[in-house]
């Protein structure tokens, strides 16, 4: 699967009837305001005065994330179990250049020189997230205390070092025995996470305040088991739905069992949501985005917050089809203490309600590449594109800055202003140490990314959005799943025949942003 599809699915999102009809280029980018900045000629950017006026607040949580498979290495040390990532990717066939993430950036090890980076680079949030496996081999029954030993120092070296540890207990790497019990679909994977949750919280929770209990847990559902692109490698779309409900449950319960170890801490959510705009004014594309929205973005928030599922299906929901019964509802009810989300990219979406489809699984397309007649899958019944009108990053997604202000004041609006935090944000560039300017890392194409995207996210807070941080994607380059090491995300760069860390210009630029809460 190409980088543009990964996305094009895992964050995938609507955007309802984000601001009342389609949100088009014309209505929505502002006119350029003086002749000499190139920006201006790029569709959907916004004008440099816009980025050099641009202030974040005094205690602005300025961060980056990364996610423990994608960074550790370390597969099968200290009695760490098997995870379905170590399973998918020793697959011959499944990861682009048939690479591995058994040493990755090898941050098991290397973890103090991390966070001395990160603590250079003026960084207050660390978010990162635990390996499931490390802490439950199988992933059931008593802690592995070398693994719980490990993220114990790891936490206090982050806090050595000034940052806030930001935990995400499951970002992708399930114990596979419990996919050998049948994964996500299974539901008692519900109540054996809690358990996880709570050996987390009660060996971390002195330290740790801040617990993300999934990171895009649509995707899980839905790329691990709708369509098989990532881990497992799954395709049924009745074990997609069968998925997301347990997810929810076990989201619902997660956010228990860590109040109940740790009094002081408090649960949100790593969201993977991205807007999207009706494709024309019609109310069926709008009726169409709004089902992406509910599907893609707020699926599990809804749930928490309010103990229901959002309207993200056409005719009667398929509730039976996803295993619920009669007190779920209480179960995910489990309201968040603040809301967390990524953003990428945007969607256009259009409606596919009334072509005939003919099954209700098997089916083999992904989001974007979607069968055009009968839209993604036969229950929402929406076609989702990237559409091409900004530029393309080298790892294939639309540049669109405006799209963190439109989600931002979507959700605030949506969801009584709840506190946010930017779990992740970020682009992939392929930019490398450049031998004739001393082995510097010039990469001006993502620093343009960010400065575009937070003068953005900047305006969404001046006109009140309670947003409290941004985590940029990511400290360092890392093992980007299916697609390997084909594609770089950080703001570091990683040579990984010999591990050297190279800060790239983008993240000279970063450290400054985070010392002086602005954008130039
Ligand atoms: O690397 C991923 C991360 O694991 C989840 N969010 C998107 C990132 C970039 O593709």
């Amino acid at each position: 699967m190409d980088r543009r599809t990964f996305l094009g699915n895992s964050l995938a999102a609507a955007g309802g009837a984000l601001v009342g009809g389609r949100i088009s280029n014309a209505e929505n980018t502002p006119a350029p305001q003086s002749a000499s900045s190139t920006r201006q000629q790029v569709p959907g950017a916004i004008a440099q005065s816009e980025i050099e006026a641009a202030r974040f607040p005094d205690g602005f949580l300025w961060g980056t994330a990364t996610a423990a498979f994608q960074v550790e290495g370390a597969w099968n040390e200290d009695g760490k179990g098997e995870s379905i990532w170590d399973r998918f990717t020793h697959t011959p066939g499944k990861v682009k250049g048939a690479t591995t993430a058994d040493v990755a950036c090898d941050q098991y090890h290397l973890y103090p020189q991390d966070m001395a980076l990160a603590k250079k680079l003026n960084q207050k949030s660390y978010r990162f997230s635990i390996s499931w496996p490390r802490i439950q081999p199988i992933g059931t029954g008593a802690p592995n205390m070398k693994g719980v030993d490990h993220y114990s120092r790891f936490v206090d070296e982050m806090l050595k070092n000034g940052l806030r540890p930001f935990c995400t207990l499951y970002h992708w790497d399930l114990p596979q025995a419990l996919e050998d019990k049948g994964g996500w679909p299974n539901r008692d994977l519900a109540g054996y996470y809690a358990d996880y949750a709570g050996i987390l919280a009660k060996h971390l929770g002195d330290r740790i305040t801040i617990w993300a209990p999934f990171n895009m847990p649509w995707s899980v559902a839905y790329m691990g088991y709708g369509v098989g692109a990532l881990a497992p490698g799954r395709a049924n779309f009745d074990d997609f739905l069968k998925a997301l409900h347990t997810l929810t449950l076990a989201q619902g319960q997660a956010l228990r069992s860590i109040k109940a170890a740790s009094s002081k801490a408090t649960v949100g959510s790593a969201y993977g949501m991205c807007p999207a705009y009706p494709k024309t004014d019609s109310e069926e594309d709008r009726a169409a985005a709004a089902r992406y929205h509910a599907m893609n973005n707020v699926f599990l928030l809804e749930a928490a917050m309010h103990g229901r599922y959002p309207k993200a299906f056409v005719g009667d929901p398929p509730y039976d089809k996803m295993g619920m019964k009669p007190g779920d509802e209480e179960i995910m009810h489990a309201p968040l203490d603040w809301v967390g989300f990524h953003y990428y990219t945007r969607r256009v979406v259009s409606d596919a309600s009334k072509v005939q489809n003919s099954s209700g699984g098997g089916f083999s397309g992904t989001e974007i590449e979607a069968d055009p007649a009968t839209g993604r899958d036969p229950y929402t019944r929406f076609r989702a594109e990237m559409p091409t009108e900004g530029p393309l990053t080298e790892s294939g997604l639309e540049v669109w800055p405006r799209g963190i202000y439109d989600l931002v004041t979507q959700i605030s609006k949506e969801y009584d202003h709840p506190i946010i935090e930017i779990t992740e944000s970020g682009c992939g560039y392929l930019d490398a140490p450049y031998e004739k300017e001393n082995g510097r890392v010039p990469d001006t194409r993502r620093i343009a990314w960010f400065q575009q995207e937070l003068a953005e996210l900047g305006r969404a807070i001046k006109d009140g959005a309670k947003v409290r941080s941004f985590h940029a994607w990511s400290l360092i380059d890392n093992f980007e799943w299916s697609n390997g090491h084909t594609e770089r995300y950080g703001l570091i760069y990683v040579d990984y025949r010999d591990q050297k860390r190279t800060i790239k210009d983008s993240g000279l630029w970063y450290g400054k942003v985070a010392a002086t809460n602005r954008l130039t």
